[in-house]
């Protein structure tokens, strides 16, 4: 009898570690298709990280910043993969697929590539966490990396939710191509 907590144990053991494998093995068929960027200002310097991750209900967005001014700023997934500095305009309009006006507000709206506005602190620091219904990465008919790819643009000021087509949000202060992997 006093083998029995060996014998239990081991099967548990297997288990476990054959979990923490699958799950840290990012090139496995069954990860979630993702895509990031680190973001940078026009100056280049740094001004954070954000990732996207595909799931069953959408494009998971964590956008993670740093040295922005205090206060709110819009944040948006731009159509072009494109971050020329300093003003970032190549990175073209919000990413807009379905053809709809700028704006949750907005009776016409909304873009896919519209987002919640985030708060930056007093320390520069701001996160900014929503879900894109219906997105998808690289498939389906309204891929976001399409043939021009896809940028995260941070601005100036908050987004009012509802002037086509940028919400009034100011100057691109950040921007960061989003690529695969
Ligand atoms: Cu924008």
């Amino acid at each position: 009898m006093k083998i029995m907590p060996i014998l239990l144990a081991l099967p548990l053991g297997l288990a476990a570690s054959a979990c923490a494998t699958a799950a840290s093995d990012a090139a496995a068929p069954a990860a979630a298709p993702t895509a990031r960027t680190s973001l940078a200002a026009g100056d280049g310097s740094p001004r954070g990280e954000a990732t996207v991750t595909e799931a069953a209900d959408g494009l998971h967005v964590l956008v993670k910043a740093q040295g922005l001014t205090p206060g709110m700023h819009a944040v948006h997934i731009h159509t072009t993969g494109m971050c020329t500095a300093p003003d970032f305009t190549s990175a073209g309009g919000h990413w807009n697929p379905t053809a709809r006006e700028h704006g949750k507000d907005n009776p016409a709206g909304k873009h896919m590539g519209d987002m919640p506005n985030m708060m930056a602190g007093s320390d520069g620091m701001g996160e900014m966490e929503y879900v894109v219904p219906g997105g998808m990465i690289q498939s389906g008919s309204m891929p976001l990396l399409d043939a021009d790819g896809a940028a995260i643009v941070i601005h100036a000021q908050a987004d009012d939710n509802k002037s086509d087509p940028a919400g009034n949000a100011g100057s691109r202060v950040a921007c960061g191509v989003l690529k695969a992997g």
